[in-house]
Parts: C-alpha cells; structure tokens; sequence
C-alpha cells in the first residue's frame, strides 16, 4: 500500500488505533450506548478476572488511545475491576510514538500509561524492533540510501533508550523485538536483519538491557505454538543466553481460533520456553469464531482476502452453540495456562470488548467477529464465566 510505511504496515481504517479520527475517538460511552449508573451497578456485581487468578498470574488487557481518553465510567469502571496489567495496543509501536527523525510524540503513550497507573494496572511496553508500523526512513539515510548496519544500530540504540528511558521505573516488560521469525522458523527478511545481520536481536537486548536494568525483556511472536516455528524461537532465547544478553520471557501472541492450536502443541510449546528457564506470557490472546482459510498466521502483513456472507456468518449475533464453543475453547486455553502457572507469568487479552477488536477486519475486513470476553455493549459473555470458572477448579 502507499505512504509512509514498510511492507507489513495495516491499512489506514484497519480497525480503531491512535490514528483513528478524534470524532470517533471521543465518544466513547454515546458509541457502546450505555448510561455510566447502569454499567456500574453490573462491573461491579461481576466476578474479577483479575482477583480469581490472583494467585497464579497477572490478568491484563490490551487499551487503544480511544479507551483511554476516558479515565472514569463503565470502561475504566471496567478496566480497573477485571485486570490488573494493560499493554498499549499501538501508542508505544515505532510509526505513533517516534514518527519522524528526531521527533517522538508521546501524547498516546503518556495518556496510556497515566491511565493504566491510575487504575492500578501494570505496564507493559510494546514494543521497541519491529519490521511493521515501522517508518520506512528509519532504514534509510537522508538521501534515500539504506543505512550502514552502524547507523541503523546507532539509530536503534537511541530509539530504544529514549522510549524506554522516558517510561524507566513505569513499564514493567518490555516487548523488546517482535515478530522475527518466519513461520518456518527461520529469520524473517527484515530491514533490520538485512542491514544489521542476524545479530540485530541480541543487539536489541543489550540497548534494552542497559537501558532499564529492571524492565523484564520479551521476545514475542504468534504462531510458536506451532512445531517448526517454536524450534526457531527456541533458537532465539538460546542464542541470546549464549551471547549474556539478558531475555526475561517469550511472549506466545495466542491469536486462535476454535480448534488451532492444539492443546498438546501450546502445552508443549509453553513447557519448552520453560526448560529454557525463561518464563511465558500469554501477551496478545483472542479466539477468533470466523472462518479463516489460513489461522494461526497473524502477519499483518498478510494479503486481504475480500468478504462474503459464507465468510461473515454471524453478522445478526452469535448463536449460543457458537457461545458455547467459545466458552468451551476458552477454558481448555485457560486450563492449559493453569497446568503451567510456574511458567506462565501473565494472561493479557488483545482488547476489551468484541467491537474494537482487530479480528473484525483481519484477514477480512470489515466482519463481525466475537474474539474476547466483552461483547459489543460491554456486557461479559458466557466465555467470561467459563474462564471465572476454570480458576476454581
Ligand atoms: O491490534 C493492532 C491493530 O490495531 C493495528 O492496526 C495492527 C497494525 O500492525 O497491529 C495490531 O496488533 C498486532 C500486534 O501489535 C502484534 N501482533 C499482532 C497484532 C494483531 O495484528
């Protein structure tokens, strides 16, 4: 697609991200159709998320700049009652927060992270090396060139300490570098390998290192629940441990569905970053209910497929059987986390409610899609109660 961004970057009206118009931004409570004495009588008649796992790993939720914006009423309400860790869902990425040389622009990411401590919500930081929402001049010089691997380390290096300097002592973890591997589990052909070698991702660790000894540092991806792909992220914690550089955790996206992965092959999956002795969390979790000819492949990078009825059926609302299904799937996830809970140090789902979530526009858009555990008015679904239940068992 055309401007500013290198291949792998969404389209403009993806779904609702910091670059969604202010009009729609700020009218949050009118757009989910609710009176603020009506939500809080029923978030706080709710069972916790947050509460019933208290024991076994942080709860968190993944804000847009739009959620955000308003830091009292039925979301924050919301927000603040079920999860007790927010990760910012585009505000800290390259593209929003550093858009032009020299230039950073932290107005999403302070508000973001104002509101997550407010509410009594850890940060988590996402994320610093990434090949998509990346500017395309950040790979070049200032005649159009592509950078020496000095330059364009020297250009991580200061983005990396600026972004994690600001928010030092704040963000908790960090996703240091996000999506390197291709799903084959070789390195993906980034800009960022291609100028620097493979060893851009230990360099990354390092800055991140030095830059906020106390941050806990990720590496996250999707699709490492599958075989060939986990072995290629196993590679990388082992050639980041064998170089000294510090690696916290790996970050297992969890974009799903109803029947990929396997529960053998997330378990197995989660068990082997273990055996590592790094730990796991569950950072971007959604099941989607829609048909997806190629599921468990969240590249944003992907071609859009166009929509049709047979690939949108549930535009009138999701039948219970599916509700059921869902609440089904989501405890078998859940149960999965719980059999591993020495390991696993935090769940975060990639949203708040079914309205805003990516996967109405990913890899179609414009579909009605029901991936999270808040429906489209706010109200918790049968997979809330299902996951409220899997703790007490
Ligand atoms: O949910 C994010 C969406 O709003 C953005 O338009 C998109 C653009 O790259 O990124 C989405 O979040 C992605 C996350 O940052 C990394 N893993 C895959 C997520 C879904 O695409």
């Amino acid at each position: 697609m055309a401007g500013p961004y290198i291949q792998g970057e969404a389209p403009a009206l993806f779904n609702l991200n910091p670059f969604t118009p202010i009009s729609m931004k700020t009218t949050t409570l009118a757009f989910l159709g609710l009176s603020a004495t009506v939500f809080t009588a029923c978030a706080a008649a709710l069972p916790s998320l947050k509460d019933v796992y208290a024991d076994d790993f942080l709860i968190g939720a993944a804000l847009n700049a739009y959620r955000v914006e308003v830091d009292s009423g039925p979301v924050a309400e919301l927000v603040a009652t079920q999860f007790n860790c927010a990760t910012a869902e585009n505000a800290m990425k390259w593209g929003p927060i550093h858009p032009l040389p020299g230039i950073y622009d932290f107005s999403d990411a302070d508000r973001f992270a104002d509101f997550s401590e407010a509410h009594g919500m850890k940060i988590v930081g996402h994320t610093l090396v990434w090949h998509s929402q990346t500017p395309k001049w950040v790979f070049e010089d200032e005649n159009g060139q592509p950078l020496t691997r000095e330059a364009l380390l020297a250009r991580m290096r200061d983005h990396i300490f600026t972004v994690m300097g600001r928010y030092k002592g704040r963000v908790y973890s960090w996703d240091v570098v996000n999506e390197a591997l291709n799903e084959d589990g070789t390195l993906r052909d980034s800009p960022w390998r291609r100028i620097i070698g493979d060893d851009y991702i230990i360099k990354a660790f390092e800055y991140a290192h030095e830059a906020d000894p106390q941050a806990k540092l990720y590496y996250n991806d999707y699709g490492i629940e599958n075989p060939a792909k986990r072995a290629g992220a196993v590679a990388i914690v082992k050639m980041l441990q064998q170089a000294g550089a510090r690696i916290d955790g790996v970050g297992i996206q969890e974009h799903v569905s109803l029947t990929w992965p396997s529960r053998e092959d997330l378990d197995a999956s989660i068990r082997a970053f273990g055996e590592l002795g790094v730990k796991v969390a569950i950072t971007e979790l959604d099941v989607s209910v829609l048909p997806d000819p190629d599921m468990g492949n969240a590249d944003v990078g992907r071609r859009f497929i166009a929509n049709t009825p047979a690939l949108d059926p549930y535009v009138a609302g999701l039948p219970e059987q599916m509700q059921k299904k869902l609440a089904d799937r989501y405890a078998e996830l859940f149960g999965v986390y719980l059999a591993n809970k020495s390991v696993v140090e935090r769940v975060t789902f990639w949203g708040l409610t079914d309205r805003e979530s990516w996967l109405n526009n990913f890899p179609v858009y414009g579909r009605t899609n029901y991936p999270l555990l808040f429906d489209r008015h706010l109200k918790a679904k049968p997979a809330f109660f299902s996951v409220i239940g899997e703790a007490a068992k």
